[in-house]
Order: structure tokens, then C-alpha cells, then sequence
């Protein structure tokens, strides 16, 4: 108890470089000798609410270094300096199994951006990642204040931001009402969509000043928003109308907590999410691609029936599932296979082609996949990210 509770008084950003390690860590210059002592006002964290049942977390959380960009080889060979890749939601399922992935590979430093810092520095201590590969910065998509504070904290971190990740979701299968983010909009999009689509528009500057040879910003997609396949199909199916839902702010007022205007249903929002992911990535593609050289992507990792995404549907669907996708549809992939796919989408060579939804067949080899007519709407995108910025305040 005392523990949960310390967690959100947790400072914003917070590096687990040297995880456990207190004694001889510092915390952006200040050192934490006696453990206690660190100084959080370079990040202008809100320390006012720190209660001294939070303190031994705190000097456990903040048993860490300053990361620092990893500097390209001295020796004068031309070898590419380490990465750094923003991954969000990554305290668990794809997003973890991809940090992992991408940390062994000791070309990646990661960006953990989640909201939940003890699970996640747990995660990744149980996941085995190697000391020093990541950090952990707070970065609550259902807010637009957290993630405003997520990107001014991560640019004090003073590392270059090479690729972004937006993986985090949402999905609420069961929900008979709609819940709201801070902000007052319904959850699944709201986290899913908007508060990714302010994130990455916020980082695209981040990404255009980075000097990594291959820049991306990419975002989970997912075949149950895409209505030309059979999982695409099954009830209720994507589908964002006329928009109107989303132009009316989409609060609930007047039944407006659904992008089309239709009535709440929770598995509905997500799969609607997720089309707003995919033609999200298709408009930064358009818009700045050429401008920025940024690679744009979305994919489908494969269904990854075990992971946290199916917590709140029923026991019965989540026994059931598993089975249900290995042995018959065949579409089931480990969370450790999907995140070398997703890992793949941040650093393969060859996968530097924009505008592009990733899938995988049998043998996990990648390839171009086609989008619904939806999810590949030119119009559709453009007036989503239009009614999308006003929302987050860009316009
Ligand atoms: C809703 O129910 C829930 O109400 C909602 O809460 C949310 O979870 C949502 O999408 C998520 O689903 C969907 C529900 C109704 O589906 C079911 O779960 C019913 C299960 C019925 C079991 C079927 C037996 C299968 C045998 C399995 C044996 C053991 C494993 C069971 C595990 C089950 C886990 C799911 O869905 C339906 O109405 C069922 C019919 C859906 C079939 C849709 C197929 C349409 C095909 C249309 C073809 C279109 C052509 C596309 C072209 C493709 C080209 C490639
Ligand atoms: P998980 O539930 O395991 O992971 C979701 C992550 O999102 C968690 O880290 C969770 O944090 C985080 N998250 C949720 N809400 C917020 C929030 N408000 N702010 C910040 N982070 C948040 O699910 P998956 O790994 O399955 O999902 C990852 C991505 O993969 C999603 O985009 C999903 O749509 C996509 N996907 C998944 C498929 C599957 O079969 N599982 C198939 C296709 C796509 P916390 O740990 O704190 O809850
Ligand atoms: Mg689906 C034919 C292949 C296939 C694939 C690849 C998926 C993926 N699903 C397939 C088929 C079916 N599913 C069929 C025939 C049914 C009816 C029995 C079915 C049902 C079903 C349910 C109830 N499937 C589901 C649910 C969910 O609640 C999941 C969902 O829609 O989450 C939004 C889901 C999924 N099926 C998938 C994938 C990848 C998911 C979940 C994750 C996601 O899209 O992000």
C-alpha cells in the first residue's frame, strides 16, 4: 500500500541507469551519498507532495545517473553511435519485449515511457535488461499536461532522440460506460490516439534535430481496425463515420464519446483507435516525410494473446484466447517474437521505407501490408489530424 502510494508522488523523470546501485549514483550531478540527498529541480518536478513514506523509493528510484549520448566511436572508424529510442507503454507486453530486444542488441539506449515507474523499473529488472541500456521517464497518455511534462523532461535528459515508439494502449472490452481522460476525452482514444498524436507531434522537432543516420516515428497498428480481414470482421468493427463524434470534442456530451457519434462500446473505441494510429501515420508521412527524412510506420506485430491488453475482458475470453489464436486461427505470436518484429521496425536497415504498415508472415518475415479502405482514407486522415490538433491544443 505504502508503496503504490509513493509511486505517484514519484518525480516525472527518472533514469534507473544504476538501478540498486546507491551509493555511488548521482542524479543530475547531485550525488546521493547518504541516499537522500538529490536535487529534482533541474526537471522542475513538483516535489512539494513527497510524503517520507516515499522516501526510500525515491532514493532507490533515483540511484541513477544522467544519461548521456553515447559518443560515436573515437577510434575513427565509422561506426554509428548507440540510439535512442522513446518507447511508450513499455512496463510491459510489446512494449518491454521491444525495449529488451532492443537493449541487448547494445545499439539502443531506451526510453521507457510509462506511467507507472515501479512497475516498470521492475519490469525491466525482471525482463533481465542491462544495467545502464535505459531510462524511465513518467509519461501518462491520459493527460495532455503529463505529456507535455514528458517532453520537456526528455529533452532535459540532453540525449538526442533518434526514434519514437507509440505503443501504449488501452482497451476496454467490458466497459459499459465510457471513462474520460483528464482532459475529458473517452479513454481508449483518448490514450490510444490523442494523447499519442500530441506526443509525436511534440517529439517530430526532436526527431528533425537528431543527427542518427535512420529516424523514425513509429505506431502500433493493429489487423482488428482493418476491415479487409477476417479479424477486422468480427463485431463491432471499426468504424470512424463521419467524424462527428470527434469534432463535438468527444466527451459524452450528447453521446459523443464514440469518434462516429454512435453509443459507447468499449471494444468498438479501441479497434477506432486503432484506425486513428494507422492513418495518423500516414498524414505525418504526407506532411513530412520529404521535410524531414523521418521514416513513418505502423504495423501489426501478430496477436499476442498474453499480454496485459485482455486485463479487463472476461476470465473466460482470456483462458480461451490463447488457445483460440495458436491452434486455430494461427494468428498468435510470443510477446518475445513480437518485440524482435517491433525491434526490427526501430532498427533494421532495411526497413527504412515510409508510409508503410508492417506485418509478418508464418515465418517471421517482414512484409508491405495493404490497409482497409478506412484505415487508408486520405480525406479520413486529413480531417483526423485536423479535429485531432484542435483537440490537443496545436491548432
Ligand atoms: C465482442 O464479441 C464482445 O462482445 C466485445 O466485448 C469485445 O470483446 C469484442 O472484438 C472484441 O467482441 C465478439 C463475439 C461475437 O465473438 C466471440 O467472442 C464469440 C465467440 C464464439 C466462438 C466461436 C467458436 C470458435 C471456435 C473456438 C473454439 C475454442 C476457442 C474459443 C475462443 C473464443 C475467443 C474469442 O462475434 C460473433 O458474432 C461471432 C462471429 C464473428 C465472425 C466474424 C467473421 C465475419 C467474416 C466476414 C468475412 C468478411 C470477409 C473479409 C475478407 C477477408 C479477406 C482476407
Ligand atoms: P499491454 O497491456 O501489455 O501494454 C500496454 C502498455 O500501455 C502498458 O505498458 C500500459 O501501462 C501502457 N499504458 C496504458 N495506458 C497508459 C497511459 N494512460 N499512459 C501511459 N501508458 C499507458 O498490451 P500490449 O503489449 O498487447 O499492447 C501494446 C500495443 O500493441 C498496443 O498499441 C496494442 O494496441 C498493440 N497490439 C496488441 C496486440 C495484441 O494481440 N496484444 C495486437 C495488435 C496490436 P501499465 O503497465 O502501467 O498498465
Ligand atoms: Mg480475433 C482469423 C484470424 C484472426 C486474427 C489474426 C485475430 C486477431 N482474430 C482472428 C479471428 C477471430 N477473432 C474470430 C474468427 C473471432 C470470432 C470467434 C475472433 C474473436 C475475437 C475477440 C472476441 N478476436 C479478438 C477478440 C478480442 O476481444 C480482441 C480484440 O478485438 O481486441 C481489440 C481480438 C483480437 N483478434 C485478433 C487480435 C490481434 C485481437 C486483439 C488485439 C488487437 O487488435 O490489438
Amino acid at each position: 500500500m505504502a508503496l503504490q502510494a509513493a509511486t505517484s508522488f514519484l518525480p516525472s523523470a527518472l533514469s534507473a541507469r544504476k538501478e540498486g546501485a546507491a551509493k555511488d549514483s548521482a542524479f543530475f550531478g547531485a550525488r546521493l551519498a547518504d541516499g537522500l540527498k538529490f536535487d529534482t529541480t533541474s526537471l522542475g518536478l513538483r516535489t512539494k507532495r513527497v510524503n517520507t513514506s516515499s522516501v526510500a523509493i525515491r532514493a532507490q528510484a533515483a540511484a541513477v545517473s544522467a544519461p548521456t549520448a553515447t559518443p560515436a566511436s573515437l577510434s575513427g572508424k565509422k561506426t554509428v553511435r548507440t540510439g535512442n529510442a522513446i518507447i511508450t507503454g513499455a512496463s510491459s507486453g510489446l512494449g518491454l519485449a521491444t525495449a529488451k530486444a532492443l537493449a541487448e542488441s547494445g545499439k539502443w539506449h531506451v526510453i521507457m515511457a510509462c506511467r507507472d515507474y515501479l512497475k516498470t523499473a521492475r519490469a525491466a529488472r525482471a525482463a533481465g535488461m542491462p544495467k545502464g541500456s535505459y531510462t524511465i521517464v513518467h509519461l501518462d497518455l491520459a493527460s495532455l499536461d503529463s505529456v507535455r511534462q514528458f517532453v520537456k523532461n526528455v529533452r532535459q535528459l540532453d540525449m538526442p532522440i533518434d526514434v519514437v515508439v507509440c505503443n501504449a494502449a488501452v482497451y476496454q472490452p467490458t466497459a459499459k460506460e465510457p471513462s474520460f481522460t483528464a482532459d475529458g476525452f473517452e479513454m481508449s482514444v483518448g490514450v490510444n490516439h490523442l494523447g499519442h498524436f500530441l506526443l509525436a507531434r511534440e517529439l517530430l522537432e526532436d526527431l528533425k534535430a537528431s543527427d542518427y543516420p535512420s529516424k523514425r516515428l513509429i505506431i502500433v497498428g493493429s489487423i482488428t481496425g482493418n476491415t479487409n480481414t477476417l479479424a477486422g470482421n468480427v463485431p463491432p468493427k471499426a468504424n470512424l463515420g463521419d467524424l462527428r463524434g470527434l469534432a463535438a470534442g468527444l466527451n459524452g456530451v450528447g453521446s459523443a464519446a464514440m469518434i462516429d457519434g454512435a453509443e459507447f462500446d468499449g471494444a468498438k473505441a479501441y479497434k477506432d483507435s486503432k484506425v486513428c494510429n494507422m492513418l495518423t501515420m500516414q498524414e505525418f508521412h504526407r506532411r513530412y516525410h520529404e521535410e524531414t527524412g523521418v521514416t513513418f510506420a505502423s504495423l501489426y506485430p501478430g496477436c499476442i494473446a498474453t499480454t496485459g491488453l485482455f486485463r479487463e475482458h472476461i476470465p473466460l475470453f482470456r483462458l480461451l484466447f490463447p488457445p483460440f489464436q495458436k491452434y486455430i486461427t494461427k494468428g498468435y505470436v510470443s510477446e518475445e517474437e513480437a518485440g524482435k518484429r517491433l525491434a526490427q521496425v526501430v532498427s533494421e536497415p532495411s526497413l527504412t521505407k515510409s508510409g508503410v504498415y508492417w506485418s509478418w508472415n508464418k515465418n517471421s518475415a517482414s512484409f508491405e501490408n495493404q490497409l482497409s479502405e478506412e484505415a487508408s482514407d486520405t480525406e479520413k486522415a486529413r480531417k483526423v489530424w485536423e479535429l485531432s490538433e484542435k483537440l490537443v491544443g496545436l491548432a
